[in-house]
């Protein structure tokens, strides 16, 4: 290239960072999925998992993460630290190149797993450029550096700050406000959750969060520390503490097939569900993919085989199905994968055909020594295994009757299902309410063009502790399904749930206030999360907020949704308004059910998300399952929906 073109390569070069960056402002969902709650928080995980990669490579074992007064995030570790000599081709110091160059993170280092799909990996620029404010401080070199951004733009070159004999990053972001318009308030129990599991994916690595908001009664900032010794063997008894073991030890592996590191832990315990976490590159896989089919190849080999050979099957009549064998199965799967391909609807399915047979053959190695070395434990999971496979053989009778109620067929809607008129699933809601009467206040209140309302008969089955077949034979259950038309069962997976004929694109839960109807809200979420996670997934399910006061003095009357709302509601009438609290959905008439809770225009929807898989699948056996002392002390910390963001 001869001068002249080279000078073009580079300015054209430098414009084109420059439109990345402005790229990222315009379009940042784009980049880190929307702009919203997860987004924020999403910011913190990207500065993070560049520290993690950097304890991954073997140079970091410390990382602190702040959230400082003003909600802006510190993040503070003791890697090598972002070089910052002269990048040739940029002509400015590699600080820079990687925080205003789009795509620029990951060049230096070929060699360690990053994340370049999914929900991470897109770089600290993108929290830099949707930041108002950032600072980056490095030390390397034997000396302190440091630079500033305004919304991505450099404020001045790096420069040199001090001298220090230690290595390490130091990032503060201001999270933009004009984009971030939702909230720039942060979660400290997102964040909190989310640092433990990378905790427990990354033994070793100390992780500290500290909230600079709050203090404590002693009066000290709140402060964890998450550290793990063992990884994920810790994170198997941490997941499944509230469930009770069937056998004592968790089974467990490390280490590397075909170049690919692979860690699986796994127990069983004496409930019906299966619970199986799948991580890449630290990246929960909640569509699963390769590497999860890998776990399900070598668990079903290797125990069909081993059951086989004991001739405890003997005697019975039927097939063994792959499902079998994962009833009270929590086991959690996390791959190392140097070019991951993302695939499915939330880009979180493993594509990589190479790691099946990978984490396949790590599986059974590690599951042959363990039945061979622990006969006792084997007996009884082979015990468990037939007792599943008998009441399968029951439930398949059940399921068919769900599968084949087709609910356009004629009569095939449930009798108490009142539907709406509209055809158009995308353009409908259906609420679902608890007990008759209120379900014919809400029957009366709707708008039957586009409203629907099913009834629901006092307390739903709690599908935490109930067995696959008794699940499918519970009334209440069967006519959720066809009313909402969703169909189960392939031959993967006999829960997989078929949304093309969902009926309304909105499922509203609407419950009491009180802690009955919260308790009711509860159970229908945990069979949603259960046995309808592509519906919550899918952003079609909602929980109806009823107000707790109305408040009136004369002839005017306002509603109010907390004490706060009241008492200021009460001042603005000039004091001494009449205050009526609901107890129920029962109290209100149709007119005030629709006006406050139901007229799109007024109501005050909640969206239910899932932010963090493994711990919400912590919490619901907590709240649903067995042991009564974890989830008393849960309920009384007043946090049913911690990490369901709703
Ligand atoms: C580019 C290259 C290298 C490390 C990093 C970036 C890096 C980024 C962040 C963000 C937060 N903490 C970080 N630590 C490191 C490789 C460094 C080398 O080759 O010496």
């Amino acid at each position: 290239m001869s001068e002249e073109a080279n000078k073009k390569q580079y300015s054209a070069d430098s414009i084109q960072a420059l439109e990345g960056m402005e790229h990222v402002r315009m379009r940042p969902s784009m980049y880190i999925g929307d702009v919203g709650v997860r987004g924020l928080h999403h910011l913190v995980y990207e500065v993070v998992d560049n520290s993690i990669d950097e304890a991954m490579a073997g140079h970091c074992d410390r990382i602190d993460v702040i959230i400082n007064e003003d909600n802006s995030i510190t993040t503070q570790d003791n890697g090598r630290g972002i070089p910052v000599d002269l990048h040739k081709k940029e002509g400015v110091s590699a600080l820079e190149v990687v925080m205003t160059k789009i795509g620029a993170g990951g060049k230096f280092d070929k060699d360690s797993y990053k994340v370049s799909g999914g929900l991470h990996g897109v770089g600290v620029s993108c929290v830099n450029a949707l930041s108002s404010h950032l600072k980056a401080t490095v030390y390397r070199d034997g000396k302190i550096w440091e630079q500033e951004y305004e919304r991505g733009k450099t404020l001045y070159p790096v420069k040199s700050v001090g001298e220090s004999s230690e290595t390490g990053t130091i990032v503060t972001f201001v999270p933009d406000n004009t984009i971030f318009t939702q909230t720039t308030e942060y979660n400290y129990e997102t964040l909190a959750n989310r640092m433990r599991e990378l905790s427990y994916l990354n033994k070793g690595v100390t992780i500290t969060l500290t909230d600079k908001r709050r203090k404590d009664e002693k009066g000290e900032v709140i402060s964890e520390t998450f550290h793990s010794e063992e990884g994920l063997k810790e994170f198997i008894k941490f997941l499944d503490g509230t469930r009770e073991p069937l056998i004592q030890s968790v089974i467990s592996m490390e280490g590397e097939k075909n170049g690919i590191p692979v860690e699986v832990a796994m127990v069983y315990n004496t409930g019906y569900t299966e619970n199986l976490h799948s991580y890449v590159n630290n990246i929960n896989t909640h569509e699963g993919g390769t590497h999860l089919s890998g776990f399900r190849r070598g668990l079903t080999t290797t125990l069909k085989k081993y059951a086989d050979n004991s001739g405890m099957l003997d005697k019975l009549k039927f097939e063994i199905s792959g499902d079998d064998f994962r009833e009270g199965l929590t086991a959690i799967v996390s791959v190392k994968v140097a070019e991951p391909q993302f695939e499915g609807q939330t880009k979180t399915k493993l594509g990589n055909r190479e790691v099946t047979s990978a984490v396949s053959q790590a599986v059974s190695e590690m599951l042959t020594d363990y039945l061979e070395e622990n006969p006792d434990d084997a007996k009884q999971i082979v015990e468990k295994v037939k007792l599943a496979a008998q009441a399968r053989h029951a439930a398949a009778k059940a399921r068919e009757m769900v599968q084949r109620k087709n609910p356009m067929s004629v009569g095939g809607l449930p009798g108490k299902l009142s539907d709406c008129s509209e055809q158009d699933p995308t353009k409908c809601e259906v609420f679902l309410v608890e007990g008759d009467s209120a379900g014919g206040t809400a029957k009366q209140g709707r708008d039957r063009n586009f409203q629907a309302i099913l009834p629901l008969r006092g307390k739903i089955l709690n599908v935490e502790k109930a067995m696959q077949h008794k699940v499918f034979e519970n009334e209440e259950i069967k006519n959720i399904y066809t009313a909402l038309g969703v169909t189960i069962g392939t031959e993967e997976d006999s829960k997989a749930l078929n949304l093309e004929k969902l009926r309304y694109h909105k499922v509203v839960i609407m419950c009491d206030a009180d802690v009955d109807g919260s308790h009711i809200e509860t159970l229908i979420l945990t069979f949603f999360f259960r046995y309808m996670r592509e519906l919550i997934e899918g952003g079609h399910v909602y929980i109806a907020t009823p107000p707790l006061y109305l408040v009136k003095k004369g002839a005017k009357k306002r509603y109010a949704w907390n004490d706060k709302e009241r008492d200021a509601i009460n001042a603005e009438m000039g004091g001494g308004a009449g205050i009526q609290r609901y107890k129920g959905l029962g109290e209100m008439n149709a007119e005030q059910l629709w006006d406050t809770t139901m007229n799109p225009d007024f109501r005050k929807l909640r969206q239910v998300q899932i932010d963090n898989a493994t711990e919400s699948d912590r919490i619901f056996s907590m709240l649903m399952g067995d042991e009564v002392p974890p989830r008393r002390e849960f309920i009384e910390k007043n946090a049913v929906y911690a990490n369901i963001d709703v």
